[in-house]
C-alpha cells in the first residue's frame, strides 16, 4: 500500500484524495484513542512557533490545499477544521500523513520532514486562517504589459503552422512548451507560473492564455518567432481556470480568470491583461448555506452569446455572465449540484456538460434557454475533462465521461431535438480498463473513443489507455483495446509510477498524443504520439527539456472548443 501511494508531490494535488482518511480513519491503522476519562490530563493544545507557522502554513497551501481548501472545509478531500482533526489528535495525524490511507489519502514520508510533519499535525488542529484578500488593487499592481498592442507584430512572424501547435503544461518546472504538431518539435520554452494548470486560446488562435497554480496569469503571443510573452498578471494566490470572449464581435476582447483563493473572478482586457472587473463568488450553496470559499472550477466561453459559464465548486452553482456590458454585468446564477469541478460543451455547443463529482452527476446546462436541463446520474465522481462528443451508433450524437472512482465510463445522450428518449440519460456504461481515470476524449474525424487511467495505483494501468471503436459500441458486448503507451515510450524503470494522462488529438483529427509523466521531474517523462485510425505509435517525443508534462492543448481544437 505505501508503495501504491510514492509519489506524493504528485498525488498531494490530485482529487484521488477525495476519500482521503482524516474523517474516516483507515482500517489498517489502529482506531484513535477512546476519549480520555475526565480526571486525565488534557491533550496539550496544539502550538508552533510564528516561523514554523508561517512555513507550515506554506507547505499546506502547496501540499493540500487544492484538495481541503484554503479555509481547510473539504471538498474534493476531506474537511480538516479543529472540530474533526483534534478528535484524530496529533499522532494518529502524523501516521495518516506518513503514511496515507487506503482510502486515498496519499502519503508524504518521503518528500516532507519528521520535523516538517511533526508540524503540519499541529497547524492542522488550530483554526484554520483566511489568507489575505487580493483586490483590484493587487491585480492592477502584479499586472505587467511587456508589449504594448501597438508594438507587437502586425504578421505572423515565423513559418510554424501555428493551428497545429500543442501548449504543454510542464507541470513540475513552471513552464509550457509549444510543441509544432507537424514536426513534433519543441517551437518554444516559456516560464510561466508555479505547476501551470490549463492553457486556453483566444478566438483568433494568436495567443495562448496559460494560468498557474499560484494565480500567475501568463499572455503567449505566437506571432513572434518564437513565443513570446507580451502580458503578465496574478488573479490570486491558487487559480486553475482561464477562458477569452469566442463570441462573434466581441473575438480576443475579454479574457476571464478563475481564482480559488480568493474565491473569485476578474474579467481583463483580453489582449493586455489589464484588470477591468471582480466579482467574488463566495455565497450561498445549493443546501442554503453560506459558505465562505466558494472556488471557481471549470469556466468555458459561449460561442452563441457573448457569455461564459462559470462553475462554482463548493455552492455548485453555475453562473452564466453576460459580458456585453461588465459595468452592468448581468449573471444568471443556475442551482445544480456539489462539488462542481470539469466539463465540456456537447457537439452542438448549446449545452454545457460539468461533472458534480462529490454527488456522482452531471449537470446539464442550456445554455440557450439559460436553465438547468438535467442532473443526470453517473458511475462514482465523474472527471470529464472537457469530455468526448461522437455519435454513437444506437443512440445518435452523445457525450462521454470516464470516473475517478469507476472503471466505468458513461455515455449520455445529448440531442433532444431528435432523439429525445435518449437525452441527458446514461444510454451506455462501457469499462474502462481501470478506475482512477481522469480523462476521455474524441474528435469529429475520429472513429475512435479513448480513455486513460492515470491515478490508478497499478503501474501497468496507469501507464494504458482503453480505445473504442465507436461502430463497435452498438455491440451487445464492446470490447476495447487496452495499449500499453508507458511500455512505448520506453523510459526504462522509473522510482516514480509511468502516469498515461491526458489524450490530446491534432488539428486533423489522425492523431492522439498522450503525456507518459513519470511525476517527478528528476526522472524522464515523454510525449507518445498515436495514429488515430491504426492505433500504432507513430513517434515518441524525448527531450531533456520535457519536465513532467501533463496536460496538452492544441491550438486549433481548443479555440473551437473540439472535443
Ligand atoms: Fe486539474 C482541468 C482543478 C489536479 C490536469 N483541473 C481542471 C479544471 C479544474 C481543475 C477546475 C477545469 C479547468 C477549466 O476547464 O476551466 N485539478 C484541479 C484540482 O483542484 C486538482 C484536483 C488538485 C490541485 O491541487 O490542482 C487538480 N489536474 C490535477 C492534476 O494533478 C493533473 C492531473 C496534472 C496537472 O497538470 O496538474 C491535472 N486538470 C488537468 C488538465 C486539465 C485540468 C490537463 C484540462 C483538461 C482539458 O482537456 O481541458
Amino acid at each position: 500500500m505505501k508503495k501504491l501511494v510514492r509519489n506524493t508531490l504528485l498525488l498531494a494535488a490530485l482529487p484521488l484524495a477525495v476519500t482521503a482518511a482524516f474523517a474516516a480513519p483507515a482500517k489498517k491503522e489502529a482506531a484513535p484513542a477512546a476519549p480520555a476519562p475526565a480526571a486525565a490530563a488534557a491533550p496539550a493544545a496544539p502550538t508552533l512557533s510564528a516561523e514554523d507557522k508561517a512555513a507550515t502554513g506554506k507547505i499546506y497551501f502547496e501540499r493540500c490545499a487544492g484538495c481541503h481548501g484554503m479555509l481547510r472545509k473539504g471538498a474534493t478531500g476531506k474537511n480538516l477544521e479543529p472540530a474533526n482533526t483534534g478528535k484524530l489528535g496529533s499522532s494518529r495525524i502524523q501516521k495518516i500523513l506518513s503514511y496515507g490511507t487506503e482510502g486515498g489519502m496519499p502519503n508524504f514520508d518521503d518528500i516532507l520532514s519528521k520535523k516538517e510533519i511533526e508540524n503540519l499535525s499541529q497547524y492542522l488542529q488550530m483554526p484554520a486562517e483566511a489568507p489575505p484578500e487580493w483586490g483590484m488593487k493587487q491585480l492592477k499592481d502584479s499586472w505587467k504589459l511587456h508589449v504594448a498592442v501597438k508594438d507587437r507584430p502586425t504578421k505572423k512572424m515565423n513559418n510554424v503552422n501555428i493551428e497545429n501547435v500543442f501548449s504543454v503544461t510542464l507541470r513540475d518546472s513552471g513552464e509550457v512548451a509549444l510543441i509544432d504538431g507537424d514536426t513534433k518539435q519543441i517551437w518554444g520554452i516559456v516560464k510561466t507560473g508555479y505547476a501551470v494548470h490549463i492553457s486556453r486560446m483566444s478566438a483568433s488562435g494568436r495567443y495562448v492564455h496559460v494560468i498557474g497554480r499560484d494565480g500567475r496569469y501568463d499572455l503567449i503571443d505566437m506571432f513572434y518567432e518564437k513565443p513570446t510573452i507580451v502580458a503578465t498578471m496574478k488573479a490570486g494566490y491558487e487559480a486553475r481556470s482561464v477562458d477569452t470572449s469566442k463570441f462573434k464581435g466581441y473575438e480576443d476582447k475579454y479574457a476571464v480568470v478563475g481564482a480559488y483563493w480568493p474565491p473569485q473572478y476578474a474579467i481583463l482586457d483580453g489582449e493586455t491583461l489589464e484588470p477591468l472587473k471582480l466579482v467574488s463568488t463566495r455565497g450561498v450553496t445549493v443546501d442554503g448555506e453560506y459558505h465562505p470559499e466558494p472556488r471557481v472550477a471549470s469556466i468555458v466561453s459561449s460561442m452563441i452569446k457573448p457569455e461564459w459559464v462559470i462553475n462554482i465548486k463548493e455552492t455548485g452553482m453555475i453562473k452564466l455572465v453576460d459580458y456585453s456590458d461588465i459595468k452592468n454585468l448581468k449573471e444568471i446564477t443556475i442551482n445544480s449540484a456539489k462539488f462542481l469541478h470539469d466539463g465540456g460543451w456537447d457537439a452542438s455547443k448549446r449545452y454545457f456538460l460539468v461533472a458534480a463529482n462529490a454527488s456522482n452527476k452531471v449537470a446539464v446546462v442550456d445554455t440557450k434557454e439559460g436553465k438547468l436541463a438535467a442532473l443526470v446520474d453517473t458511475a462514482k465522481i465523474p472527471h470529464p475533462g472537457r469530455g468526448a462528443n461522437f455519435n454513437h451508433p444506437k443512440f445518435g450524437p452523445v457525450w462521454a465521461t470516464s470516473h475517478l472512482g469507476s472503471d466505468k465510463i458513461s455515455i449520455i445522450g445529448t440531442d433532444p431535438e431528435n432523439n429525445k428518449q435518449y437525452a441527458w440519460k446514461v444510454v451506455q456504461e462501457v469499462p474502462n480498463h481501470g478506475a482512477n481515470s481522469l480523462f476521455v476524449k474524441s474528435h469529429p474525424k475520429s472513429k475512435n473513443l479513448w480513455a486513460d487511467a492515470p491515478l490508478n495505483p497499478d503501474p501497468k494501468l496507469a501507464g494504458s489507455v482503453s480505445v473504442y471503436s465507436i461502430a463497435d459500441l452498438g455491440a451487445a458486448e464492446p470490447k476495447a483495446e487496452v495499449i500499453d503507451i508507458a511500455a512505448a515510450a520506453n523510459l526504462g524503470k522509473t522510482k516514480g509510477l509511468q502516469r498515461v494522462v491526458h489524450g490530446e488529438f491534432n488539428k486533423d483529427g489522425d492523431e492522439i498524443w498522450f503525456s507518459v509523466w513519470t511525476g517527478n521531474k528528476t526522472e524522464p517523462s515523454a510525449i507518445v504520439v498515436v495514429d488515430d485510425k491504426t492505433r500504432k505509435v507513430k513517434t515518441v517525443i524525448k527531450d531533456p527539456r520535457l519536465v513532467t508534462p501533463t496536460g496538452k492543448f492544441n491550438v486549433y481544437n481548443t479555440q473551437h472548443d473540439i472535443y
